[in-house]
């Protein structure tokens, strides 16, 4: 036996055994389906952490020919301290024979030493017909649990816990799909308080997955503002732009702006994957609404919601601020600014001279630079825009830490999920405005970027 623990997950077909295994060992490359039959053979999945190897799943198909099973097993006389051997007998009979197909592969890790996960549907009622196949478990002389796996409601779970506790030397209710970090560890922790010879793997595992998920956490914080400077920072060389400007030409104006948006979402979208991949979700589906930053929609009330603020919040802010007149002065923002983004109208007021452009700094919203002399597009200065980004990474990242790798539904935010930082404190606010607008200019690298890492990390832990 390997120095790492090792459980069989059984039962009948379309319980949720895949599930079970997907979510403890955050696999999310494991077969589940609505169809029963999928898993055939035994399939051996491993929990790694730095290459090291925690713990094993193994996956098993459902009992198909369980009465027949347990009649084979029965055809002799046995005192109880021999059936294990039997079932290793009937292993060994039936191997590689084409006859108890499904029986032979979720039988042979358990005979190898594996301990037993049996998993049945808290929704529907128990019903005799499970005995067989937990009577067969029984004769393995295993170490033997059972999960209740509540999928369609919770209403049998009292009736299949007084059957299985007769079974099992211990029953929870656990569902796949839904369970936090901390139930995982429980679930994980009582394991190992019942394994006598597992014991100790158990306990080694919960210890790394604990310091797993703290330096996960930090790694998690690092890649957001990092992120975030990316995104705040982002400039888009342009010659076209001073075409549109001079031939005064909309639909190039509005390329350039497309162009733009695109490259903010491609960059938003590949912190989110750095995310996923750090929290090993390879194949997820999003659904989560594209960055715009678009000039008409600016004063667009239906869009300040897309904008992390809600208008009235902004008013607020900007009031609130103006009544704290140090607080304001401390983000160096008049109250004005905050609604209207006067600082990169002043920019584009001294630009004003210039043939054509009055024509388009009047196409531009007010709150995207263009510097004509560099031919430059952005950085987006309004202070709304790093709102937007941190509360949309935030509503991800937290979205990652609570999903169940079993999860094979697209990831989906709501829109009221990108507006958390509207909820935070008028001074929280002002003060994370402040370090957006030094982690511009200190770089990822510097004291601001240090707070907001230190900032995103307690949002995450909590
Ligand atoms: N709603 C819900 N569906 C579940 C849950 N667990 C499993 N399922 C669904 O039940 C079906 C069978 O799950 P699977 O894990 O493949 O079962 P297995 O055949 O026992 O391996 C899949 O469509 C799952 O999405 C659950 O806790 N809640
Ligand atoms: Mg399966």
């Amino acid at each position: 036996m390997p120095d790492y623990p090792i459980m069989a997950v059984v039962g009948h077909p379309n319980k949720g055994k895949s599930s079970v295994v997907a979510a403890l060992t955050q696999n999310d490359q494991v077969q589940i389906s609505p169809l029963s039959g999928t898993t055939r053979v035994a399939q051996h999945f491993t929990l790694k952490l730095d290459n090291r190897t925690v713990f094993e799943l193994v996956d098993t198909p459902g009992f198909q020919r369980a009465g027949k099973c347990l009649a084979w097993l029965n055809a002799q006389e046995l005192a109880a301290d021999q059936r294990p051997a039997r079932v290793a007998e009937f292993v060994e009979a039936f191997s590689g024979s084409g006859q108890f197909v499904d029986e032979v592969e979720l039988l042979t890790p358990i005979i190898r030493g594996a301990g037993i996960i049996y998993v049945v549907d808290g929704s529907l009622p128990y019903s005799p017909e499970y005995e067989t196949e937990m009577e067969i478990l029984r004769w393995t002389g295993r170490l033997r649990l059972a999960l209740i796996n509540p999928i369609g409601g919770d209403t049998y779970v009292a009736q299949w816990q007084q059957a299985l506790n007769q079974y099992f030397s211990l029953v929870r209710l656990f569902d796949p799909l839904h369970a936090s970090f901390d139930q995982h560890l429980q679930l994980l922790r009582t394991f190992g308080e019942l394994d006598a010879h597992q014991g100790q793997g158990f306990a080694q595992a919960i210890e790394q997955l604990e310091r797993y998920r703290q330096l996960k956490l930090q790694q998690a914080a690092r890649i957001l503002v990092e992120n975030l400077y990316r995104l705040l920072t982002y400039q888009q060389s342009s010659n076209r732009l001073e075409q549109a400007a001079q031939a005064q030409l909309p639909g190039l104006l509005s390329d350039e702006i497309t162009r733009f948006n695109q490259h903010l979402n491609r960059m938003e979208r590949e912190g989110q994957q750095q995310l996923e991949a750090l929290f090993l979700y390879h194949r997820l589906e999003s659904d989560i609404g594209r960055l715009e930053v678009h000039q008409s929609e600016l004063m667009d009330e239906s869009q300040w919601t897309l904008w992390g603020l809600e208008k009235n919040q902004l008013v607020l802010v900007s009031a609130g601020a103006g009544a704290a007149i140090g607080l304001l002065a401390d983000v160096g923002l008049g109250g004005a600014s905050l609604l209207t983004g006067a600082i990169s109208g002043g920019v584009l007021g001294g630009l004003s001279g210039w043939f054509g452009l009055d024509w388009l700094k009047q196409q531009l919203p007010p709150w995207l630079q263009f510097s004509a002399e560099k031919h430059l597009l952005g950085p987006v200065k309004d202070p709304n825009f790093a709102f937007v980004i941190l509360g949309r990474a935030l509503s991800h990242a937290r979205a990652m830490l609570s999903r169940s790798h079993a999860d094979r539904e697209r990831l989906t935010i709501r829109e009221d999920g990108l507006n958390r930082m509207q909820s935070l404190e008028l001074k929280t606010q002002v003060r994370l405005l402040k370090q957006c607008r030094q982690l511009v200019k200190q770089g990822p690298q510097g004291q601001a970027a240090e707070r907001l890492r230190d900032w995103l990390y307690l949002q995450l832990v909590g």
